[in-house]
Order: C-alpha cells, then sequence, then structure tokens
C-alpha cells in the first residue's frame, strides 16, 4: 500500500498504486468528479474525468458518502492543480467501509461546533488534521521528557493506581471498593516515589495517570490527569530540583521545536523556548501583584485562576513566558513539604506558564520526627501512613522532587484554551465516556 505522504512520496514514477484512505470530499462537475481522500499524512486527490474511466466505476466513486474508506487503485499522473504535484486517475477501488449519512459532525467543514459535541464524538474530532497534530506533538512531548530524563540518570518507575491513603488531602479522594474493604484512585505517586529515595534508586520518573475528585468544572482541572513526576535523592535545596526541571522543559522544547516541525506547522504554532534561568518571584510578591490588581486575597490565599492568571500577564509583558513562584507559607503546603524553620515559609515552589501553575514540587521532610510531626500539624493520623513512615525509619537521605500536569504542559505549549484539548478522552464532572 501506498501512503499518501506529504512529502510528496507519491511520483509519477510509481505508475500503479493503491491508495487507502477516508472520502474526505467529493466534487462532481459533470464531465469530471474529485476525490479528496485522506489519511494520517495528508490528503490526495482522486481524479475522474468522466469519458475516461470506466462508466460503472465512475457512478460508484461519486456516489460515496463522505468518510467511507476506500481502497483505490489507479495511475499517477503529474498535476499542477493540487498540492502534491500528483493525482491518482482510477481504474479500480474497494469500499472498505461505507460511513452512515448525515455524519455526527463534519471533518472539514468550516462550522464551530461546541466542545461538547466534538468530545462526545472525539473519533471523529480526530479526523481534523489540526486535532490529531496535538496528539502527535503530545506523544513527542512525553518521548522527549522520557529521553530528558534518562539522559540525566533517572529511573522509570511505575506506582500503584489504587492506594489505602491519600497523598493530596481527602477532598478530592475517589472511593474504591477494593473487596470490601476502603481503598482510593492514587491522587499522586507522591507516597512512593519518597519511599524509593531510601532504597538506593535515587532519581526516579513516572509518567502516569493522577485521579481528583475535582468538583470545579474550568478549562484547567480535570479528575483524570497524566502526571510527569520526579524525584531524587541527596539535594542540598529545592533549587537543585527546580534546576532539574528547568533542564527538562527546555530539552522538550527545543527539540520539539525541531522534531515537531510538521504537526507545528499544521497547528500555526512556533515554539519560544523561554531562556534560562527561569525568573524567581516570592509568593509575597505574587500575592501584592494579584492585591494591586484588585483581587480581594489575604496572606496564606492559593493565588487562584485569577491570581495566576495577572501575574501571567504581568511576566509576559517582560517577555517572561515560564517562571517559578517560591516561599509559599509552610500552612498552604502538603504535609510531605519541608519547612524552614521559624519563618513560617516552606521549601517549596510552583512553575507557572502563560499564567498557570504546571507544577509544584519542593525539598521534602525526610527526617521522621520532624514528619510525623508535620503530619499531625496538617491533622493528618501517622497510623494512616504507616508503610510510608516506615521507609523514613531506617535511613532516608535528603531529597526532592516535583510533579508537572503533562496535560497542562501540552495545552499551555500549543497554547490551547482549555486542557481538555490536549486530553483524547478527558474525564471531568460531567464526562464519563467516551
Ligand atoms: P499538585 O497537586 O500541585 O502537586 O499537582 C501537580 C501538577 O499536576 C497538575 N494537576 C492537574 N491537572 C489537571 N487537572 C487537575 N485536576 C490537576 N491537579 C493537578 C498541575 C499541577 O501543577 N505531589 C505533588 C507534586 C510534588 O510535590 O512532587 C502534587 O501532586 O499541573
Amino acid at each position: 500500500m501506498t501512503s499518501i505522504k506529504d512529502s510528496g512520496n507519491i511520483s509519477k514514477e510509481d505508475g500503479i498504486v493503491t491508495v487507502k484512505g477516508w472520502v474526505q470530499d467529493i466534487r462532481n462537475l459533470g464531465g469530471i468528479s474529485f476525490i479528496t481522500l485522506r489519511d494520517r499524512h495528508g490528503t490526495l486527490q482522486i481524479t475522474m474525468p468522466k469519458k475516461k474511466i470506466d462508466p460503472d466505476l465512475f457512478e460508484s466513486l461519486t456516489r460515496l458518502s463522505r468518510e467511507s474508506v476506500i481502497a483505490v487503485t489507479g495511475e499517477v499522473k503529474e498535476s499542477n492543480q493540487t498540492a502534491l504535484g500528483v493525482e491518482v486517475i482510477p481504474t479500480a477501488f474497494e469500499l472498505c467501509s461505507e460511513a452512515g449519512v448525515p455524519l455526527p459532525m463534519g471533518v472539514v467543514d468550516k462550522v464551530n461546533v461546541e466542545m461538547d459535541t466534538r468530545l462526545n464524538n472525539r473519533f471523529m474530532d480526530l479526523r481534523k488534521p489540526e486535532v490529531k497534530a496535538v496528539f502527535e506533538i503530545r506523544s513527542m512531548v512525553i518521548g522527549l521528557i522520557s529521553e530528558a530524563m534518562a539522559k540525566n540518570g533517572f529511573v522509570n518507575i511505575n506506582t500503584p493506581k489504587i492506594v489505602a491513603s491519600g497523598a493530596e488531602g481527602g477532598a478530592t479522594l475517589f472511593s474504591v471498593d477494593y473487596f470490601g474493604k476502603p481503598a482510593y484512585l492514587a491522587q499522586s505517586p507522591q507516597l512512593y516515589k519518597q519511599m524509593l529515595m531510601s532504597t538506593g534508586l535515587d532519581r526516579v520518573f513516572e509518567i502516569g495517570p493522577a485521579f481528583r475528585a475535582e468538583h470545579s468544572n474550568t478549562n484547567r482541572h480535570v479528575t483524570e490527569f497524566i502526571s510527569f513526576d520526579g524525584e531524587m535523592a541527596w539535594i542540598n535545596k529545592e533549587e537543585d530540583v527546580m534546576a532539574m526541571i528547568e533542564e527538562a522543559i527546555d530539552y522538550v522544547l527545543v527539540n520539539l521545536k525541531e522534531r515537531g516541525k510538521k504537526h507545528l506547522e499544521v497547528l500555526g504554532k512556533e515554539i519560544t523556548v523561554p531562556k534560562r534561568p527561569y525568573p524567581l518571584l516570592t509568593y509575597t510578591e505574587c500575592l501584592k501583584m494579584a492585591v494591586d490588581r484588585g483581587l480581594p486575597l489575604k496572606d496564606g490565599d492559593d493565588l487562584g485562576t485569577e491570581g495566576e492568571k495577572i501575574i501571567g500577564d504581568i511576566m509576559a509583558e517582560k517577555g517572561n513566558d515560564l517562571y517559578f513562584i517560591i516561599e509559599y507559607p509552610e500552612e498552604a503546603k502538603p504535609f510531605y513539604i519541608m519547612e524552614k524553620e521559624g519563618t513560617g515559609l516552606s521549601f517549596s515552589f510552583d512553575l507557572d506558564y502563560k499564567g498557570q501553575e504546571i507544577s509544584s514540587g519542593g525539598q521534602r521532610e525526610h527526617r521522621y520526627p520532624e514528619l510525623v510531626k508535620r503530619m499531625e500539624k496538617k491533622g493528618l493520623d501517622p497510623n494512616d501512613f504507616e508503610s510510608y513512615l516506615n521507609a523514613f525509619r531506617y535511613g532516608m537521605p535528603p531529597h526532592g522532587g516535583w510533579g508537572i500536569g503533562v496535560d497542562r504542559l501540552v495545552a499551555k505549549i500549543l497554547d490551547l484554551p482549555n486542557v481538555r484539548e490536549a486530553i483524547l478522552f478527558p474525564r471531568d464532572i460531567g464526562r464519563l465516556s467516551p
């Protein structure tokens, strides 16, 4: 089979070819008809001069329904009328699968279709080159993350997604009935990646699903997302972790710019690789920026969608797409983050990209007694975390790590307005299928 390569890989020299694809469009001008045949790589014109081809073949081809799947055999001819510079004059065809009429939504029609309709018919939505291109890019981003991590000696791990205790607070836990015992869907690999720091596998990363029972319906929250987590031992300070994230994101962007050219062109996107090091803002500075622009926030509050957007706008004016926010109050951060003793602050950070948090992380509390104290301070029962805590009792090196939302990262790289655009089959408070 010959695929439709937009590199123009079908040439006149191929003679007779068989091409397979979806019937994107049929134009019947009476004496001559055209089919636009589409596959993963692009489109090809099938040209049918009525007088020159078998009448039955002409009839069957011109009566096909849009989006039917066919295999066409014919002769390749040069053509200055088509983008590829060639066209195929059919001599035979096979109908592999006839598409129903009407289509649930168009593939090439220039009408704005609601997000819900698109997601309900995602199989059809993904036939649009500009939608498909997002997932070609996403696949590259995930591949590049793995490359960057391997280059830095990180071991690729998989941790359980059915767990006995939540790592990120009770409010967003999904419960599961595990053979009569209570269990939950993992909100993050936090506890496991930290436990591994006590083993000698001192640099680990995972790209896997994370589940959060998010009750809000926003353009950046879903209930199942893909998290790129990293954890590294023997750090001196949280800046060591920040430097590693920066290196990973830089590697992704620099290489995506080159390797993703073809798909970025389809999307009309250019990648700007931010200068390093990424600027640092303190939480207090950010809070002030948001308050100065009218947000009613007080010390310790989450900056929230609005606050993050304001800071994003201010940073964009200075030409900064990616920036760290540091020195969060310890109260605002989870139990596993190390406190900056006597300051009320924590050794934590967020990384924001174009006005949205894409990552958080920090140095962890690796000292067993302090960790237990922090749990108690947060109202957690250390007994619920016995297996996690055990890993801290017999020699745990200083360590830190991060979690990056892959869906948000891809959405921000491509300036997509909603994180769902970067997820094949998104899950949210109102959506469980497809
Ligand atoms: P946090 O809870 O901040 O940190 O999550 C890390 C990153 O995951 C993404 N994310 C989400 N993406 C889409 N929908 C959601 N509902 C959602 N929730 C989170 C965001 C966010 O920045 N264990 C820590 C990380 C660490 O310290 O290592 C954690 O999970 O991009």
